[in-house]
């Protein structure tokens, strides 16, 4: 298939882009910059250096023959976008054209409106694009988990069946996040939702839990084809962080119980996802959502995990709770679905002890350029 990627350079973005390319599909990676721009202002640049995205491409081209076209360019210029998808006139779009990170987008009015700004304006235009130029193209948008919360109820796969007074409905399932950056996913939902209905779009609307990992196949032929691999505390996602910790020596930086329990997924499950929502798309005229993700943990089964396992490889890791920058609930009850995946043919790679290890292995040889200043919260949600 001919598929765009947007966001190409990003964590999730680039690996995405070598696995479709690796299948076969067509792949047109986009990219602004902006997260290395930002990781560059807050002082939280990534463990690795990585290459520019043509610059990645033109290496993963020469180790496995497969091309990856790239274009630098910001998907909120309304110009930009509509060149692209005129030029290239995709059959999927992948977006993951966001500024990701829930610290960032609290951490004041400039930073709070440039998140806001750029993930709604980012997703009216990827619609309104695919309306001019590619209507039946299908929409992969990348959601968040985040979007529901912690309900004190089952969260369903997106959709929620109410009975009021007598009569019946199927409504998108309450949501109720915890970040501005969140929230924008939230607005961005109800933005495509709407043109769903206005116009018969066919969209996939993933909801992902938190990523950990930095190797997939793609990555395993030369070491500058890593994602940028974050520990900081704007874009490092907390298990990530936790093994950067324990090779640092630094305590693992429990946020207060530690009782948050959130659903996580293999970076590996995360290109699997994708293809699968690609090949097996959305229904035309249909808002389709999956929750992405495939085992619960909660913070301390996850840093009491890094810690048995890095003890075993002879690091000294130590857990030290500390104060909670963020305003969540510390104890809940969690439940969410996630068979949509599953049915669809997902095979999950689980955290097991190996798993933890060898992402230990992967991250030892860079344990001189961790910054121990990047590493505790430097956020507070109020
Ligand atoms: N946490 C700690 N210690 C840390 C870092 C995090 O206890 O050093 C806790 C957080 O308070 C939170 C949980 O770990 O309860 C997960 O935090 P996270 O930073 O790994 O994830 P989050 O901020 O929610 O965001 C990440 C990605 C975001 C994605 C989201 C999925 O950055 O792009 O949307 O995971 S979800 O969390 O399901 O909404």
């Amino acid at each position: 298939m001919r598929v765009l990627i947007l966001g190409g350079d990003g964590y999730l973005g680039w690996p995405t882009s070598m696995a479709l390319a690796a299948k076969g599909h067509e792949v047109l990676a986009i990219d602004n910059y902006m997260r290395r721009r930002i990781a560059h202002e807050t002082e939280s640049d990534a463990l690795m250096d990585n290459p520019r995205l043509p610059e990645r491409a033109a290496i993963y081209r020469a180790a496995s023959g497969h091309a990856i076209a790239t274009a630098i360019g910001d998907c909120a210029d309304m110009d930009f976008l509509s060149g692209v998808f005129s030029d290239f006139n995709p059959e999927a779009v992948v977006h993951f054209a966001e500024q990701p990170s829930g610290p960032y987008s609290m951490r004041g009015f400039g930073e709070a409106r440039e998140t806001l700004l750029n993930n709604l304006g980012v997703t009216f235009n990827v619609i309104w694009a695919v309306l001019k130029h590619a209507p039946g193209c299908h929409i992969i948008k990348l959601g968040t988990m985040g979007e529901y919360g912690t309900p004190n109820i089952d969260i369903e796969e997106g959709w929620i069946d109410i009975e009021h007074k007598g009569r019946r409905d199927k409504f998108l399932f309450p949501r109720q996040a915890g970040s501005l950056y969140h929230t924008t996913k939230i607005l961005d939902t109800d933005l495509l939702w709407f043109y769903v209905r206005l116009h018969g779009l066919r969209v996939t609307d993933l909801m992902q839990g938190p990523v950990y990992g930095l190797a997939t196949d793609e990555t395993e032929a030369d070491e500058r084809l890593l994602p940028n691999f974050h520990y900081d505390d704007i874009f490092g996602t907390v298990l990530n962080r936790f093994l950067v910790q324990a090779v640092a020596g630094v305590p693992l930086t429990v946020y207060g119980k530690g009782g948050q329990v959130r659903g996580y997924l293999n970076i590996r499950d995360t290109l699997q996802c994708i293809e699968l929502a690609m090949i097996k798309p959305a229904a035309k005229g249909t808002l389709r959502v999956f929750n992405q993700f495939t085992e619960q943990f909660s913070v301390n089964d996850l840093a009491d995990r890094v810690h048995r396992v890095g003890n075993d490889l002879g690091l000294k890791v130590e857990i030290r709770p500390i104060a909670n920058p963020r305003k969540e609930a510390e104890e809940h009850y969690y439940n969410p679905c996630h068979s949509g995946l599953k049915e669809l043919g997902l095979r999950s790679h689980l955290l097991t002890d190996d798993v933890v290890a060898a992402m230990f292995e992967k991250i030892l040889p860079y344990r001189d350029r961790i910054v121990p200043a990047r590493i505790m919260p430097r956020v507070r949600w109020s």
